[in-house]
């Protein structure tokens, strides 16, 4: 239901919050390492890396998803394929081994970009509990 939503234009509608810059990286006015892209996702390396391999996952079309704390039924497919993404394009990075995907919520999730991003990172041995 939220791909077709987005396909239909619905999404933009939908979507609740300011702009943010991820939206300039989507449409392509600003340059990102962007490492896969379907109708419904796209994966870019962040631009501030914590691992030797960190990228992002994000919908192409927020949906209200400004947040995971954001979510509702509706977005149940969406959440999925993004997971499926986040491993597809971790295994395509050589991360065999393992790696890790994060999201944060919020001001005490640390977030700081309000368009819902997954966080992949692996490459090196990373350790429990985060920060
Ligand atoms: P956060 O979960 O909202 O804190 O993560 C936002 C991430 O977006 C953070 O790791 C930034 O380095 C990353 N990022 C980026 O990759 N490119 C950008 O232009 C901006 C932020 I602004």
């Amino acid at each position: 239901a939220a791909k077709d939503a987005a396909a239909s234009g619905a999404g933009a509608a939908a979507d609740q919050g300011a702009p943010t810059i991820f939206d300039k990286i989507i449409s392509k006015q600003i340059p990102a390492n962007i490492i896969y892209e379907d109708d419904t996702a796209l994966a870019f390396r962040d631009i501030n890396p914590q691992a030797p391999v960190h990228f992002l996952v994000i919908p192409k079309h927020r949906n209200g998803l400004t947040q995971l704390s954001k979510s509702n039924e509706g977005h149940e497919q969406l959440l999925g394929h993004l997971l499926v993404v986040a491993s597809k394009v971790a295994l395509q990075e050589g991360l065999s081994d393992g790696f890790r995907v994060v999201i944060n919520d919020g001001v005490n999730g640390c977030q700081s970009v309000y368009h819902l991003h997954l966080h992949i990172l692996g490459g090196r041995q990373l350790t429990w509990p985060p920060g």
